[in-house]
């Protein structure tokens, strides 16, 4: 074999991987991207969301400086989730009848950022009382929209 047909056999192998892999990839119905970045903002939520709920029922001790900066790293991902729905994310957990109902989809957002922004609020001026509050509404906010517009799923 010349070294000319050893290139052209290596770069033909290279080629063909490639294209098997994108193949696979689409058969596979692998997400996306946008659905991964959508995927793991949601998945920050959900860490904020439960160290927040370990340090407010004094689980972990820690100081306040982490049940505050839980609140506000959640509030943070919170204001996010209105945009993690763009035209073409389709896929991953997300259910078709987001787009269908984006309205609707919407008004959870705004909830869960207007609910998750209490709570920072609450958390830094240590009111608990307010903070029980704000994260049963953000609870029931997170929940309701998953029941509606999430694949069902195991955690
Ligand atoms: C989460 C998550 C939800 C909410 C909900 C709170 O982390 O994935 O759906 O919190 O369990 O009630």
């Amino acid at each position: 074999m010349t070294s000319m047909q050893a290139i052209r056999i290596l770069l033909c192998t290279l080629v063909a991987t490639g294209v098997l892999a994108t193949a696979a990839h689409a058969d596979s119905g692998e997400k996306s991207d946008a659905a991964k970045y959508r995927h793991e903002v949601m998945e920050a939520m959900g860490s904020s969301f439960g160290n927040f709920i370990l340090l407010y029922m004094n689980k972990v001790d820690q100081p306040d400086a982490h049940l505050i900066a839980n609140a506000q790293a959640l509030a943070l991902s919170a204001s996010l989730t209105a945009d993690l729905v763009p035209a073409g994310s389709e896929g991953g957990e997300a259910l078709p009848a987001i787009w269908d109902e984006m309205d609707e989809y919407q008004k959870y957002a705004e909830e869960v950022a207007n609910n998750t922004a209490a709570l920072a609020d609450a958390a830094e001026a240590g009111d608990k009382a307010a903070m029980g509050k704000a994260f049963k509404a953000a609870g029931k906010s997170c929940k309701g929209c998953h029941d509606k517009f999430r694949e069902e799923h195991d955690h």
